[in-house]
C-alpha cells in the first residue's frame, strides 16, 4: 500500500519533475495514491446549472459569459425558484448527487444572496448536495451561506499566479485567494481548480497545482478543465492542448493532493472514451454529470453511464450530507 504523505510545501520543480516522469511512472504513482485513498472505481456526479446568464462585468478571456466579448450569447436574469427546483429534481433523477449552481457575476449583492440561498435550502430540501459558484464573497456573505447550509462554494485559481494576468485583469489572484480563505475559514467545503489549454507552459500548470496543494489545506474538491474554446472571445484560437499533457495534470492533481476529489470538468465533450478512461486511471473520481455546463454542451447523460458501465465504475452513492461531510478524509488527516 502506498503511504500517503500530505504536503503544502510543494516548490515548483518538485513539481515539475514530476510533470517530467515517463507517463508510465507518473501514472502509476499516481493510481497508486488513488486506491491508497478512495475506491478507485467509483465517481462522483454534480450536475450544472447556470443561474444567472451572461452580462458578466468580467473579462475572463476564456468565458463566453463577459460583457467584454462578443460571444452571442443571451444574457438572462436570475432564474425563479421553481425552474431551479425543477432542474435539481431532474438531474436527481439522472444519478447526480450535487447540485452546482452559476451565476455570471463579480460577486453577489446581499439581495441576490438571499435569493440564491433560497435556492440551497430548496436543492438540500431534495436530499441533494450543494455548491454555488457565485465570484467573490466577502467573510460575512461566505459565513451565511454557511448558515444556510452551503455545502460546496467553486472558485477557482483558473492558472498560475505568473500566467493569470493574460487571462484576467479585472480582478487579482490574490483576490481570488481571499474569496477561498472566506469560504474554507466559513467551515464550507471548498472547490477550487483552474483551466488547462490557454496557451500556459508546463511550468504553469505546475504553478497553479502548486498553489492548489499549498494552500493550508487542500481544496475537498478540485475541477480540472480543459479550455473550452468559445468563439468571439479572446481565446478562441488556442492551441488544442495535447491530450496526454491534461492526464498529467490530472495525476499530478491526484498526487499532490491525496484526499481531494479530482473533477474531470469542462471539456469532456472534445475528449474521448479513452481519454477520460486515463484521467481516471490517473485519478479523477469526479465529473460533472447532464448534457449542459454553464452555457456550453457536456456529453448526453447516456454516454456518460455507458462509458461507466463499460469501465466496470459506479456513481458514489448519495449519503446523508451531514455524515458525507464527517467522513471527507482531508478534514481528519489535515487537522493532524
Ligand atoms: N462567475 C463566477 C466565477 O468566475 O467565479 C462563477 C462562474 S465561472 C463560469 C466558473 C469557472 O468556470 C471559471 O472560473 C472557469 O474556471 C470555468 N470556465 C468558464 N468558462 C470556461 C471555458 N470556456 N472552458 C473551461 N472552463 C471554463
Ligand atoms: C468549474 O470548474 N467548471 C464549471 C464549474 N466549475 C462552474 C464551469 C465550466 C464552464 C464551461 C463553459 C461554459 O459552459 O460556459
Ligand atoms: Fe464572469 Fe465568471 Fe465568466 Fe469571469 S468566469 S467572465 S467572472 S462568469
Amino acid at each position: 500500500m502506498t503511504d500517503t504523505i500530505l504536503r503544502h510545501d510543494w516548490s515548483l520543480d518538485e513539481i515539475e519533475a514530476l510533470f517530467d516522469l515517463p507517463f508510465n511512472d507518473l501514472l502509476f504513482r499516481a493510481q497508486g495514491i488513488h486506491r491508497a485513498n478512495f475506491d478507485p472505481n467509483r465517481v462522483q456526479m454534480s450536475s450544472l446549472l447556470s443561474i444567472k446568464t451572461g452580462a458578466c462585468a468580467e473579462d475572463c478571456g476564456y468565458c463566453s459569459q463577459s460583457s467584454k466579448h462578443a460571444s452571442g450569447l443571451e444574457a438572462e436574469k436570475l432564474m425563479p425558484l421553481e425552474e431551479v427546483v425543477q432542474a435539481a429534481e431532474a438531474a436527481k433523477e439522472k444519478g447526480a448527487g450535487r447540485f452546482c449552481m452559476g451565476a455570471a457575476w463579480r460577486n453577489p449583492t446581499d439581495r441576490n444572496l438571499e435569493r440564491v440561498i433560497e435556492m440551497v435550502e430548496a436543492v438540500h430540501g431534495l436530499g441533494m448536495e450543494t455548491c454555488l459558484t457565485l465570484g467573490m464573497l466577502t467573510e460575512a456573505q461566505a459565513e451565511r451561506l454557511r448558515l444556510a447550509g452551503l455545502d460546496y462554494y467553486n472558485h477557482n485559481l483558473d492558472t498560475s499566479p505568473a500566467f493569470y494576468g493574460n487571462v484576467i485583469t479585472t480582478r487579482t489572484f490574490d483576490d481570488r485567494l481571499e474569496t477561498l480563505a472566506h469560504v474554507r475559514d466559513a467551515g464550507i467545503n471548498v472547490c477550487s481548480g483552474g483551466i488547462l489549454g490557454m496557451g500556459e507552459s508546463r511550468r504553469d500548470r505546475a504553478g497553479m497545482l502548486r498553489e492548489l496543494a499549498n494552500l493550508p489545506r487542500h481544496p475537498e474538491s478540485v475541477p480540472i478543465n480543459r479550455l473550452v474554446r468559445i468563439e468571439g472571445t479572446p481565446l478562441a484560437e488556442a492551441d488544442v492542448l495535447d491530450p496526454l499533457e491534461f492526464v498529467r495534470a490530472i495525476a499530478l492533481a491526484r498526487i499532490l493532493m491525496p484526499f481531494s476529489y479530482v473533477r474531470l470538468s469542462a471539456g469532456r465533450a472534445g475528449m474521448s472514451d479513452e481519454m477520460q478512461a486515463l484521467c481516471f486511471l490517473a485519478g479523477a473520481n469526479s465529473i460533472f454529470y447532464g448534457e449542459r455546463l454553464l452555457t456550453t454542451d457536456n456529453p448526453e447523460a447516456d454516454r456518460d453511464l455507458a462509458l461507466l458501465e463499460r469501465l466496470g465504475m459506479k456513481t458514489e452513492q448519495v449519503v446523508d450530507t451531514e455524515v458525507k461531510a464527517a467522513k471527507i478524509p482531508c478534514s481528519r488527516a489535515q487537522a493532524l
